[in-house]
């Protein structure tokens, strides 16, 4: 009998949760797994008072896997493109875009945004093709994060 009340109420519950959602609540996006309290209802056949069954999902949300865009140094792109590279591909402030530029000249390379695989990647091939333009052998490359 509990096994009945439980599927039914299940389904009414999900069936609430298919509704047309507003942003903010599609958004409220939980890392916890949704708890599904189900009470046995007035008028059920076998309404024991008291009965509560508890329904663990696993989340549905998974964050997607982040990509590292890292800048490689090399002995001949002028340190201004560089720069001016980090301003338009990453928007850094000039400060922020100086900072991160002179890390990879004093280390051989830096960390410069960390995004989805796609973004991450297409930002990687712009800054490659841009340099290529402009005929300076800078180059950035992707990785995983761990
Ligand atoms: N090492 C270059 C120079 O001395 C500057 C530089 C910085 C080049 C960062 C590439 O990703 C780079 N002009």
């Amino acid at each position: 009998m509990m096994d009945f009340i439980l599927k039914a109420e299940l389904q009414a519950l999900s069936t609430r949760s298919k509704k047309p959602r507003n942003r903010s609540t599609a958004t409220r996006i939980t890392r916890h797994p949704e708890r599904f309290v189900v009470r046995a209802q007035d008028g059920d056949e076998d309404d024991r008072q008291g009965d509560i069954a508890t329904v663990t999902s696993k989340p549905k949300l998974k964050r997607p896997p982040m990509y590292k865009v890292i800048f490689l140094n090399d002995d001949y792109t002028p340190m201004e493109f560089v720069v001016i590279v980090l301003e338009k591909f990453f928007h850094m402030d000039r400060e922020k875009a100086t900072q991160i530029m002179l890390t990879v000249h004093t280390t051989g390379s830096a960390v410069v945004g960390i995004f989805p695989r796609d973004i991450a990647e297409t930002k990687s091939e712009l800054v490659n093709e841009y340099a290529q333009e402009h005929q300076y052998p800078l180059r950035s490359v992707v990785e995983m994060t761990d």
